[in-house]
């Protein structure tokens, strides 16, 4: 298998060389058990684990492999190798850590779209969607929407749903698939052309693995049946996977995403709420807030429904996460930094008293 299948570009050779990496085997990560990664690369895959340093200097879970790296490795046999450097990423993907402060986890790196899931029978949310749009657009990753599900209501509410949709997601593409009838499959082919990489983004039970399955023409990945995902928490994918189609598109299947927590997320914001953020530069105040002030412009064009009101209200809640978010790791890097200030400290006693 040539490197060039899974992603391999000239950036990436590129950034081997700055690195002075050449005396090492280059291959992308695929999948990742607790730690312990699969590895592709020109002679084959590899079980890989990273070495001591990697994990001592790695500060946070950032600093860790991820689906979709590529990485400098040793290998050793046909089963083992150690992982010595995480090259530069292009993009990531990564959400809010679930019951962690300020913390982020990586869904996947090196993206170049993403295909942002949701069945059109149950759960339907363009709150979420937005969520995932600003994660996307965090990162410069092209989104898509592709609702799934579409065998199951008729063509009709299908309309109505996407007319709802566009009121307020107008610049994004949306695809709409049954993976059971295949219909929009053509359309969706299109778009998936050699050797990008897609992220496949959604709520558990959206049909992420079922797509991949069919495209790939295989059973690769376990899907679970509609009438045990009404039990919380479970989950048919249980790690993340990177897959290479026949066609050459590179797919990365994960498992279902119930919170899609926002972190500091630069311009994400920004453009995924662009019409907020045009008025906003004629309210009164330039801090403003956009929740109480008068002479507010995006208040006022809230009112006279410039602005969809749902949309509005989801920003603010994203914008407040953004905040808290940028709160709480300022204060857990400063808390990091004490204490290796203190290590440091108590080092230099120990050494001292030596004498
Ligand atoms: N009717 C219908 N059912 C579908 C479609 N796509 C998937 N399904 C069914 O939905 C269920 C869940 O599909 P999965 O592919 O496992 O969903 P997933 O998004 O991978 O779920 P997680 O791995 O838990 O995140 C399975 O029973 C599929 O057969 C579709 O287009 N139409
Ligand atoms: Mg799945
Ligand atoms: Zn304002």
């Amino acid at each position: 298998m040539k490197l060039q299948d899974f992603g391999y570009n000239d950036n990436i050779e590129k950034l081997k060389i700055e690195h002075n990496l050449e005396g090492f085997e280059i291959g992308r990560i695929i999948s990742e058990h607790k730690e312990r990664y699969t590895v592709t690369t020109e002679k084959g895959e590899f079980d890989a684990e990273i070495t001591g340093n990697l994990r001592y200097t790695a500060n946070t879970r950032e600093d860790f492999p991820a689906v979709g790296d590529w990485v400098a490795l040793v290998v050793y046999d046909s089963y083992s190798s150690i992982i010595h450097k995480v090259l530069p990423r292009n993009s990531i993907i990564s959400r809010k850590a679930v019951g962690q402060f300020g913390d982020l986890q990586i869904i996947a790196t090196n993206i170049d779209y993403a295909f942002i899931m949701l069945a059109v029978d149950r759960d339907f949310s363009t709150n979420r969607i937005e969520r995932y749009l600003t994660i996307c657009n965090t990162s410069n990753i092209q989104p898509f929407i592709i609702l799934t599900k579409i065998d199951l209501i008729n063509e009709v509410l299908l309309n109505e749903l996407i007319a709802t949709l566009k009121k307020r997601v107008n610049k994004v593409p949306i695809i709409a698939i049954s993976n059971t009838s295949k219909q929009g499959y053509e359309k969706l082919k299109e778009v998936i052309v050699r050797e990008k990489t897609y992220c496949l983004l959604g709520s558990s039970g959206v049909g992420k693995s079922t797509l991949v399955n069919t495209l790939a023409n295989k059973e690769l990945m376990d899907t679970k049946n509609v009438s045990s995902f009404s039990k919380r928490g479970q989950h048919s994918t249980t790690h993340r996977e990177l897959i290479l189609l026949d066609n050459g598109g590179i797919l990365i299947d994960n498992p279902g995403i119930r919170e899609v927590g926002i972190t500091d997320t630069s311009h994400g914001l920004e453009k995924t709420f662009e019409i907020i953020f045009e008025y906003s530069k004629h309210c009164k105040f330039k801090d403003c807030s956009h929740t109480i002030e008068i002479g507010c412009a995006v208040i006022e064009a809230v009112e006279v429904e410039e602005i969809d009101k749902s949309s509005y209200k989801n920003y603010l809640k994203m914008e407040k996460e953004k905040e808290h978010f940028e709160a709480t790791a300022a204060e857990k890097r400063k808390k990091e930094k004490d204490f290796g200030k203190m290590v440091k400290h108590f080092k230099k006693i120990k050494r001292s008293s030596k004498y």
